[in-house]
């Protein structure tokens, strides 16, 4: 008898139901049972979930705060704990680690696990994935749907039809009978232009979308996305579940030519390379939950601090904002110089949700990675007025052109001069608060240097 090497895989994936607003109510037991809606509370807040009692109304994510208040006047509004919602999905993801080594969490309150090759040791899969969902249920107290199939993409389906409270499973061989109903859009990728697109061409289903030729698609889509399209008709997905995610950092630090002394130029190094780890961060699609700085004075006494994040971001000027308030935490000798210094990013989760009053930053973020992916990455760095950088504002960015920051640049009244130790200042550009969401009232700088 020959080894089979293709083992069958399965793939489980589980997702909170209505997070945000489950925690609330296992924490607040007068709330169970109730509409409740976490979100932004200000004039311009939204809703980041809502309760299934809420949802009643109407109510649903990423909806003006005072609008879900017209529609379900008697919800309880809530603003978010993040760092309690951040346990409860480390809770959760102990949980599936028993399961499995290979678990990929990929919001805070979803997760692949690899159930492939575990039934020797846990029996039948089917029964696993009944289990986590019980153990889930019971040892945090929240509710949950649980997805399991043999690939990811089917999975994801699988936990989104299990909805609210369920277990969905998919066999090889119910694969077909299972996508050909659901519209679209519900594939991954195919966001509400690919849906539109299709649905002019009278591809409404995954089942019209499976009677539809590859030649076709690729005249549509073009050839990689249309091959894309193909295989997720037929519930083709052979991408690996990554474990990585969790035991993850992002860090940089630099030995200095010569010693930094004084606080002002301590701040200004750090904030360079919290913009350095912030483009990285960016570039993985990654946010943050923890910054951490690291200096080592001329004696070689080094120090290390970190903050957690009251939320999760990838913001540069947040995390910025961070480190320096890391720094000033500590003592600053002034007679003594600083060596070394590194900032760090830790407790990395998947970017693919972002708190709604998060957004506008991001917008920067994308600004800043493209002038910098142009020009390279001392391109363009951040400053701030009243720390050390002289006044040599040179023009706004123009508010409504976010998206190419590098070409609306005003050129007016250029300056000159050193700045911060990246060199040769080129241009600076002052936003508005406004521009770049920046809570602490400061205005931001751009700072772009010549090479
Ligand atoms: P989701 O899993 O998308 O939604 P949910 O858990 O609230 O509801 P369900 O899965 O049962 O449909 O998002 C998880 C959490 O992420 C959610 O509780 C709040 C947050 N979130 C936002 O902050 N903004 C958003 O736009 C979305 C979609 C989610
Ligand atoms: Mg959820
Ligand atoms: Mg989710």
């Amino acid at each position: 008898m020959g080894y089979d090497c293709a083992m069958a895989r399965w793939i489980l994936h589980v997702d909170m139901d209505a997070f945000f607003a489950s925690v609330e109510q296992l924490d607040r037991p007068e709330l169970r049972g109730r509409p409740v809606i976490v979100g932004g509370l200000g004039r311009r807040g939204v809703v980041s979930t809502a309760s299934y009692e809420a949802r009643a109304f109407g109510v649903h994510s990423a909806m003006p705060t005072a609008k879900a208040r017209k529609l379900c006047p008697h919800g309880v509004f809530l603003a978010p704990r993040f760092a309690r919602y951040e346990e409860a999905a480390a809770a959760t993801r102990a949980i599936l680690s028993t399961f499995s080594p290979v678990v990929e969490p990929l919001s805070l309150d979803e997760a692949f696990v690899d159930l492939t090759g575990t039934e020797r040791l846990h029996g039948p899969v089917e029964r696993t994935a009944q289990e986590i969902h019980r153990r889930i249920r019971t040892e945090t107290g929240l509710p949950c749907s649980v997805g399991l199939a043999p690939n990811k993409l089917l999975a994801k389906l699988a936990s989104e039809v299990a909805k609210p409270g369920g277990v969905h499973i998919v066999h090889e061989e119910d694969v077909d009978g299972f996508l050909a109903p659901l519209p679209v859009g519900r594939l991954w990728g195919v966001g509400p232009q690919t849906a539109r697109k299709l649905a002019e061409r009278g591809v409404h289903t995954v089942g019209d979308l499976r009677g539809v030729d590859a030649s076709l698609l690729h005249s549509w889509f073009g050839p990689a996305a249309g091959a894309q399209l193909w295989r997720m008709a037929r519930g083709l997905d052979d991408s690996p579940v990554h474990s990585v995610r969790d035991a993850k950092s992002i860090s940089q630090e630099v030995t200095y030519p010569e010693d930094l002394y004084g606080e002002e130029d301590i701040a200004r190094e750090l904030r360079q390379l919290a913009m350095a780890v912030a483009t990285r961060l960016a570039e993985e699609a990654l946010l943050a939950t923890t910054v951490r700085i690291k200096i080592r004075w001329a004696d070689f006494t080094t120090r290390t601090r970190q903050v957690r994040l009251p939320e999760p971001t990838d913001h540069p000027v947040l995390i910025a904002d961070e480190a320096v308030a890391l720094l000033r935490r500590g003592e600053i000798q002034a007679e003594v110089g600083v060596r070394l210094l590194g900032v760090g990013l830790a407790g990395l989760i998947a970017a693919t949700f972002r708190p709604e009053h998060l957004f506008v930053p991001s917008q920067l973020g994308a600004a800043l990675q493209q002038v910098r992916s142009r020009h390279g990455t001392q391109s363009l760095s951040l400053g701030f007025p009243g720390e050390g950088h002289p006044r040599r504002e040179a023009g706004i960015l123009n508010p409504g052109a976010k998206d190419d920051a590098d070409a609306k640049m005003d050129e007016r009244g250029r300056g000159r001069g050193g700045c911060g130790g990246v060199g040769q200042c080129d241009r600076v550009v002052r936003l508005p608060n406004s521009d770049h969401g920046v809570p602490s009232g400061q205005g931001l700088v751009l700072l772009s240097a010549c090479g």
